[in-house]
């Protein structure tokens, strides 16, 4: 009976612990947008463990997926989508496992990149870095061993469940991150917006279909700081006008500034 008690205890301690590092959209599904212009949504109060978690999926040996926060959105239609995430500072409810939380850190410098497709969801066992599928996709595309973890930051990837379903297929459209530019020993990582604000964003045209985020900090020595605190992440996701629409508004407004100021001349004899 003892051994069952343990072996009880063990598993549900298996069940719950590494359900919070696999790649789940829980509570960051940002939802449905048909195009309609001003949609918009806003996710707060999430974290990520460290602030270089994007950054890291960015050098060769690509980066930890349990270090970057997924989130999913899904377009009915063709549309101009800003994407913009900035710190936070917060404190987490307090439950009964943690009655007192930690302040949750302000601070992060965020970066994030934008793919088409999602990881498995529920009813499906969730992806993680490290079941013996995501292993053998990273062997047999980053070299055996050569990697530490599924997350690339700039480039496709993939990743699987412990039930080795198809795997989940991230195809990469852009990424962006806050501050100046970042070389780490191997040249400009592409996609600074120039500003340290603690705060990114960035409009793409996409097309119909279903999408993922991933963000993550981009102090790429903060990985080598223990222990890894973590970094408070809110998020938006917006319709907005393509440009061409600005474009014609901008005419359009010429336009009727010149029909205005003809009416109030004075009539010529
Ligand atoms: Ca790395
Ligand atoms: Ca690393
Ligand atoms: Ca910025």
């Amino acid at each position: 009976m003892k051994n069952i008690f343990k072996y009880t205890l063990l598993i549900a301690g298996m069940t719950s612990l590494p359900a919070m590092a696999h790649i789940s959209y829980s509570g960051r599904d940002f939802g449905t947008f048909d195009g309609t212009i001003g949609q918009t949504n806003t996710i707060s109060y999430n974290s990520a463990t460290g602030n270089f978690g994007w950054i890291d999926g960015t050098d060769a040996d690509w980066g930890d997926s349990h270090k970057v926060r997924p989130y999913d959105f899904h377009l009915t239609n063709a549309a101009d989508v800003r994407i913009t995430f900035q710190a936070q500072v917060f404190t987490p409810v307090p439950t009964a496992a943690a009655p007192n939380p930690v302040p949750v850190q302000g601070g992060i410098n965020p970066g994030f990149s934008l793919y088409e497709g999602l990881a498995h969801r529920p009813p499906a066992l969730l992806d993680h870095d490290f079941g013996a599928g995501s292993t053998a996709i990273r062997d047999a595309v980053g070299g055996v061993g050569m990697t530490e973890g599924s997350f690339r930051a700039q480039h496709d990837w993939s990743i699987t469940n412990d039930n080795n379903d198809p795997p989940s297929v991230f195809t990469y459209i852009g990424s962006a991150y806050d501050g100046t530019g970042i070389n780490y020993g191997t040249g400009l990582i592409a996609g600074a917006d120039g500003v340290a604000d603690h705060m990114v964003s960035k409009t793409f045209h996409l097309a119909t279909g279903d999408y993922s985020i991933f963000v993550g900090g981009t102090d790429y020595a903060n990985q080598n700081v223990f222990p890894q605190l973590q970094y408070g992440i809110s998020g938006t996701v917006a319709v907005v006008p393509e440009p061409e629409t600005y474009t014609m508004l901008l005419a359009g407004l010429g336009l009727m500034g010149a029909i205005v100021r003809r009416r109030n001349e004075p009539d010529s004899i």
